[in-house]
């Protein structure tokens, strides 16, 4: 099968991203109408499915609670499944989603195989001509540790803005959504969704754009934005990056569960209210929250983390909970979401 681009400027295909409880997989999947992208278990063990008919990938971050959800992308175009190098990925003609896992070793320091990383996503995605990052989760080992004086989140970031600048100069204008969080065993793995067409950057007028960092906080600025608005066929999506306790640049409330979760929202609600106001969605009405992941570093704060989301959100949302440890070391939790945009 080949793909032609199509002459449209509007995508054919749309993308899901669907939370299902672990039993329900094997039905999920033999029932889905839309096609299975890639399938992504949480804390070791989850897909012990034998042979999924697709991309599977598996991250180190342990879910939190009874729970045991598997993430599951589906897309409404038919799809081929493929590896480059250390690449896995899938394929329909709007959307590429891939996977990478690189060991660390003596002489590949943390920036190095995080460079080494983004160059192969970014040559297959120029060799696939889906060049357009839309969204990146990276899960990096022991992020909080210090090697040489610099945290292991400092030389990520080193590695990652070396990769895209030598790659385009002005990379700071269409920088994908990202969640970057620590995992206690493993190796380097990044996963995400790359498209034909481009998304639209948002920033949040109540945070530092993450690339304008100032310099305490690593020799390199963090490349990401706050969140990708991107159109499917079926209208448009937000990609919320990674959203924690930042106003300005600074981290709040330090120590304190309830105000951080408090500032987080804040952060969220600015957001969607800028990327409303910036795009010219009919309506303006991105309300629609589709999932959230909710990464707490400390287990015990699930109980009151979880209660709080409940009030704010009500039930209905499909949410994940994982132990993850933020990239401060003084932050407690951090959420991402996906919203839609219901067009009338
Ligand atoms: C922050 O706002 C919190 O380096 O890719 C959130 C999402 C954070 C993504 C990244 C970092 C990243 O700076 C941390």
């Amino acid at each position: 099968m080949n793909y032609r681009h199509t002459a449209l400027n509007r995508p054919t295909a749309t993308v899901h991203c669907n939370y299902v409880p672990l039993q329900r997989l094997s039905g999920y999947l033999a029932e889905s109408a839309e096609r299975i992208l890639a399938v992504i278990g949480f804390g070791g063990k989850a897909l012990d499915i034998p042979s999924l008919p697709c991309l599977r990938a598996e991250v180190a971050t342990p879910p939190l609670g009874d729970a045991r959800l598997v993430e599951v992308w589906t897309s409404s175009a038919p799809i081929l499944h493929r590896e480059h190098g250390d690449i896995h990925y899938a394929v329909n003609g709007d959307v590429l989603f891939g996977s990478i896992r690189l060991p660390e070793s003596e002489e590949t320091t943390m920036d190095l195989i995080t460079c080494a990383a983004y160059r192969h996503i970014f040559d297959l995605l120029r060799k696939e001509a889906y060049p357009h990052l839309i969204r990146v989760w990276n899960y990096v080992p022991d992020i909080n540790n210090n090697t040489n004086g610099l945290e292991r989140y400092q030389l990520f970031c080193l590695g990652r803005h070396r990769a895209f600048s030598e790659r385009n100069q002005f990379f700071e204008h269409n920088l994908p959504a990202a969640s970057t969080i620590g995992v206690r065993q493993g190796d380097l793995h990044i996963y995400f969704l790359a498209a034909r067409q481009t998304g639209r950057q948002i920033e949040n007028p109540r945070q530092v754009s993450a690339f304008h960092y100032p310099r305490r906080y690593g020799p390199r600025s963090p490349s990401f934005s706050r969140a990708m608005l991107k159109e499917w066929n079926d209208g448009h999506h937000l990609y919320i990056s990674g959203t924690a306790s930042i106003v300005g640049h600074e981290s709040c409330h330090e120590g304190n569960l309830d105000r951080q979760l408090q500032e987080t929202l804040y952060n969220i609600d600015s957001l969607l209210g800028h990327a409303g106001r910036a795009s010219e969605i009919r309506g303006n009405c991105l309300k629609n929250i589709s999932s959230m992941k909710v990464y707490i570093r400390h287990p015990h704060h699930l109980g009151p983390v979880k209660a709080s989301l409940e009030r704010h959100f009500g039930h209905g949302t499909p949410t994940m909970f994982l132990q993850g440890d933020i990239c401060r070391s003084d932050l407690l939790l951090e959420i991402e979401a996906i919203y839609h945009a219901h067009q009338d």
